[in-house]
């Protein structure tokens, strides 16, 4: 296979370090790694696969020769060194927002529109994580019964938004046993007017608010969700929250299926033996995903799967996911290996 070379911009943050353990669990066949972040970090040594990396300053020079570089340290430095990566021959799997809804930049999860891969140079984007686990479980389900409406809601764990969100949580606890007073200034993002702490706290704000009243982790969810399943007359709606949960995204999701009187056996069965899902379902021995247990694993976790007594077409699930790993570094990582397949 050939070998390529690889950047990571963002290296030093929660998504980059991930991508970095996954390419060397996986064997990625990169012939060099190089591990790009802000000014501060130049010189940080980072060891991985037992070798010592020096983390270097994001330039537009760090990109010549680069066959394949991951961003994630935030949209505006994927808009400012994205293009400039494509025009010196890289490939950009993008992490960030900045690109998802561009209609000539295709929006992928490997395994349920990968195809749109094929012969695509540029900038390639990784949906939200919230997005991703959602639209992997219900792939097969769509695929089988159709699907016509989704009602999110999630309840998202702090690391999806960074280093120092899990940095807050732990010292928020650590306040609270001691009886401190607890200082917010992270959540529920560093640009927002006001914080809140989210230690034994849910705050129903995840970035910053549309007009419209969804935040823009909402509308995130609502317009990816549509665009992956290239179907926009798709009925999405999403409320986002976010939880003391240090890594680990669970959503409740409703859905309405196209098929009339789809029994849950069925749904269930749709999901089962599908590689990256686990159906963990078993009301009699309390079998149900939980984030605690999903961490540091590849697959999307579904359970509580039930019938809206309601509804002849509706259905209620619990979807949990590790959401640094296929919410992002993995989800990333696997788009790079189908383009080197390709
Ligand atoms: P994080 O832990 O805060 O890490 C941020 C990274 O960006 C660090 O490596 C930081 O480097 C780097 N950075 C900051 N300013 C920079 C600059 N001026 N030039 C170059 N690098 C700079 O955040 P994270 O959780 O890893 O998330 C990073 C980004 O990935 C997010 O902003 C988001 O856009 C995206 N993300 C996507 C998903 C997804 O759903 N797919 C999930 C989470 C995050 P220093 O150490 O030098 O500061
Ligand atoms: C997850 O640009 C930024 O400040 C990053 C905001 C952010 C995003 C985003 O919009 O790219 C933080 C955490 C995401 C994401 O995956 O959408």
């Amino acid at each position: 296979m050939k070998k390529v070379n690889v950047a990571i911009v963002g290296a030093t943050g929660a998504v980059g370090t991930k991508i970095l353990e996954k390419l060397v669990e996986r064997n990625f066949p990169a012939q060099s790694i190089k591990l790009l972040a802000s000014k501060r970090s130049a010189g940080v040594e980072i060891q991985a696969g037992g070798h010592t990396y020096t983390v270097e300053e994001t330039v537009p020079d760090a990109f010549d020769g680069i066959d394949i570089a991951f961003f994630s340290a935030g949209g505006s430095i994927s808009k400012m060194f994205a293009h400039e990566a494509v025009s010196r021959g890289a490939v950009v799997i993008d992490n960030t927002s900045a690109f998802r809804m561009d209609e000539n930049i295709p929006l992928i999860v490997p395994e349920v529109n990968g195809q749109l891969l094929k012969e695509k140079q540029g900038i390639i984007a990784n949906p939200n994580c919230s997005t991703i686990q959602m639209v992997a479980a219900l792939k097969p389900v769509k695929e089988q019964f159709g699907l016509n409406r989704i009602v999110v809601s999630t309840y998202q764990a702090v690391s999806g938004a960074g280093s120092e969100a899990i940095d807050e949580l732990s010292a928020q606890s650590m306040q609270f046993e001691n009886r401190d007073s607890i200082e917010a200034k992270v959540l529920p993002s560093a640009s927002a007017e006001r914080h809140y702490p989210i230690a034994f706290n849910a705050i129903p704000q995840i970035d910053a608010f549309d007009p419209s009243g969804y935040t823009l982790e909402e509308l995130k969810m609502m317009n990816e969700t549509k665009k992956i399943f290239g179907d926009n007359e798709m009925s999405v709606t999403a409320t986002c929250v976010r939880l003391p949960v240090v890594t680990g995204h669970s959503e409740s999701v409703y859905i309405e299926v196209d098929k009339e009187n789809v029994s849950v056996e069925e749904i269930r069965a749709s999901m089962e033996g599908i590689t990256g899902i686990v159906v963990q379902d078993d009301p009699a021995t309390q079998t149900y995903p939980m984030p605690l247990y999903a961490e540091g694993r590849d697959e999307v976790f579904v359970g509580r799967i039930r019938k809206d007594p309601h509804s002849p077409t509706g259905f209620h699930m619990w979807i949990v996911s590790d959401n640094l790993l296929k919410g992002a570094a993995l989800n990333s990582v696997q788009i790079a290996e189908m383009l080197i397949e390709q």
